[in-house]
């Protein structure tokens, strides 16, 4: 390993499956793909953009399932393997932490991450039926606590960092629209509470045709030796309706709204059968990314055509080789 993982956590459990003979690909998608099929429950319509970390002797996550009448929810699971999952057929109830908290109306495209004793999520939340970014705290994935919306509509794509940078809680975020946005740079905001943000920063805006419409962060960052190695989406427009690829990017360390590399090129883009069709075909959207420290090594969660969940693999060294030679800030 070139390129070491800071603060990172030994995970010798992760899911993982080498680079197939011949394959050039930077990342590799899982043979057995898609690892969580839509009708993984009783009542689920499907089950994607999803997001899990390393929990207890496994892995714990937080799901996004649209249930058969369509509403969009938040559920909780555990695997002791990263493949195998045991997701609750009943949504996340979340306890409010002050009572003006609004019941909840929607919730989805959620981002789970370790910050000092807890776990945050962060997810496209309702306020008034219109998104923002909803944030929660759980200690055990059986009780979530709900705080303050980071800010006001319309926002997504909210992502934590895992840790204080200058002293401030940061998140990635993307403004919108309350519709099918045809727009989206993301940028960074900083809190010393989680409560109060400000101190917003641009970061990227759509640059390289295959992300000319949109862009928005994607699994929470991972800090390397060489900066904060960022999964993103990019949304393309067809003649058929957006595409959504994802590449990945290198933030500087202690000014992550400082750009050191960006890929010029989408690294997975819908190409299989299960990310081409579904009920939103071409879509590729990462949400979560589970990192072995000592090897490196990267698993990544991605919701497939808004259906199902797909697993792809690479590593820290591989990714940032191929920035620092397919790179356009
Ligand atoms: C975005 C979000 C995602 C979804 C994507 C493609 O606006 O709604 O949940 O995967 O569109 O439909």
């Amino acid at each position: 390993m070139k390129v070491k993982v800071i603060e990172g956590v030994s995970i010798p459990i992760l899911p993982w499956q080498e680079r197939p003979a011949g394959c050039q690909d930077i990342v590799w998608r899982y043979s057995e793909n898609p690892v969580i099929r839509r009708d993984h429950l009783k009542m689920s319509n499907s089950i994607f953009n999803s997001a899990v970390v390393p929990y207890e002797d496994g892995f714990a996550g937080v799901f996004r399932v649209d249930d058969k009448a369509r509403n969009m929810e938040l559920h909780a699971g555990f695997s002791g393997d990263g493949l195998h999952w045991d997701i609750s057929e009943e949504r996340i109830v979340f306890q409010k932490t002050d009572p003006e908290i609004q019941d909840f109306q929607y919730g989805y495209d959620p981002r789970v991450v370790r910050i000092e004793d807890r776990y945050y999520v962060t997810w496209c939340n309702a306020y008034g039926w219109k998104p923002t970014i909803g944030i929660a705290y759980t200690y055990d994935f059986q009780k979530f606590y709900q705080t303050e919306n980071a800010f006001l509509p319309f926002n997504r794509n909210g992502v934590l960092f895992p840790r204080r940078i200058g002293g401030n809680y940061m998140m990635l975020n993307r403004p919108s629209d309350n519709g099918h946005t045809p727009f989206g740079d993301i940028y960074i905001s900083q809190s010393p509470d989680l409560i109060y943000w400000g101190k917003h920063r641009h970061v990227m805006s759509p640059s390289m045709p295959w992300e000319s419409t949109k862009i928005g962060a994607g699994p929470v960052p991972i800090e390397t030796e060489r900066g904060w190695l960022l999964f993103y989406h990019g949304v393309l427009t067809s003649c058929n309706g957006y595409v959504y690829s994802f590449s990945a990017a290198l933030l500087d360390r202690d000014e992550p709204w400082k750009v050191l590399r960006r890929g010029k090129e989408y690294l997975i883009s819908p190409q299989t059968s299960y990310e081409c069709v579904g009920d939103v075909p071409n879509v590729t959207f990462p949400c979560a990314n589970l990192v072995d420290a000592d090897t490196g090594r990267i698993a990544i969660y991605y919701g497939c055509a808004d259906t199902c969940t797909g697993l792809c693999f690479t590593t820290v060294d591989d990714v940032i080789d191929w920035l620092d030679t397919h790179s356009q800030v």
